[in-house]
């Protein structure tokens, strides 16, 4: 069960994050508005949504989860791996410690971004992709395995962060696309295998009762709910015009 999720409001900034995708510049006034949708999604899961202000000064700092990965009994810290993203962690830094007592920290040379980091049970894998490199990844590996959980560290092929493409739902199920349908890592999971058209899908959020997942994926919603759980889509064109999914807007814990 999540209690507590922080999200982060765009700012004007916004629209010049970074990106890798041709979909065009982010309409502010519609992020906001998706924004707010997403905030209601998460209250309806049931949990209390910490709303942090936008910093202009941080164009992609509404993708707070790549600025921490959180436990139950312990934060990390991330070092986030894109020159112009790495001082988001400075605002997040005071609001983590005002939830947690226990915060070990990733450090230069090392790089993370949360986004690369899956937790299924008590079994956190670790993707290393463009903005997680491998130092980083050992470090938070040790850190995992010091507080008695399994890590394991896996080479993205294509994929922007882990995350983008695959989830987990619970009950041993994950949502996977692309590289991660046949990796030998998540072999032994039942799947639900997210065909190519609707990859974005890949990245959704069980909370609590619900799945959160972006709208207009039928196929994946209807394997969803066949697996047996609710969905609740939310409009995300404006997150995805900057590489953004479902998961990068919130810590959940
Ligand atoms: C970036 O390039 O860092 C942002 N425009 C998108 C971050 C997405 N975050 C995530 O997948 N966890």
């Amino acid at each position: 069960m999540f209690k507590n999720t922080i999200v982060k409001t765009p700012g004007e900034s916004y629209v010049n994050g970074l990106t890798t995708s041709d979909l065009g510049q982010p309409i502010l006034e519609k992020a906001l508005e998706q924004h707010q949708a997403y905030v209601e999604a998460l209250k309806k899961c049931g949990t209390e949504v910490t709303i942090l202000p936008s910093n202009l000064e941080f164009p992609d700092s509404t993708f707070v989860e790549d600025t921490a990965v959180l436990t139950p009994k312990f934060a990390v810290i991330s070092n986030p791996g894109a020159l112009s993203r790495n001082g988001e962690i400075r605002d997040m830094e005071p609001v983590i410690k005002s939830f947690y007592e226990t915060i070990h920290y990733i450090k230069a040379p090392g790089t993370l971004d949360g986004g690369d980091i899956l937790q299924i049970e008590d079994h956190f894998y670790i993707g290393i992709s463009a903005r997680t490199n491998r130092e980083g990844a050992e470090q938070l590996k040790q850190i995992l395995e010091s507080e008695g959980f399994k890590a394991t560290i896996v080479q993205l092929e294509k994929f922007f962060h882990l995350k983008t493409g695959i989830t987990y739902l619970g009950n041993q199920t994950i949502v996977a696309a692309g590289e991660f349908i046949d990796h030998p890592d998540f072999n032994h999971y039942e799947k639900i295998i997210v065909p190519p058209e609707e990859e974005y899908a890949a990245n959704c959020i069980r909370v609590n009762d619900y799945v959160i997942m972006p709208a207009g994926y039928p196929i994946t919603k209807q394997k969803i709910n066949e697996a047996g759980y609710q969905t609740i889509e939310l409009e995300m064109s404006e997150f995805r015009k900057l590489d953004g999914g479902l998961s990068c807007l919130s810590l959940r814990f």
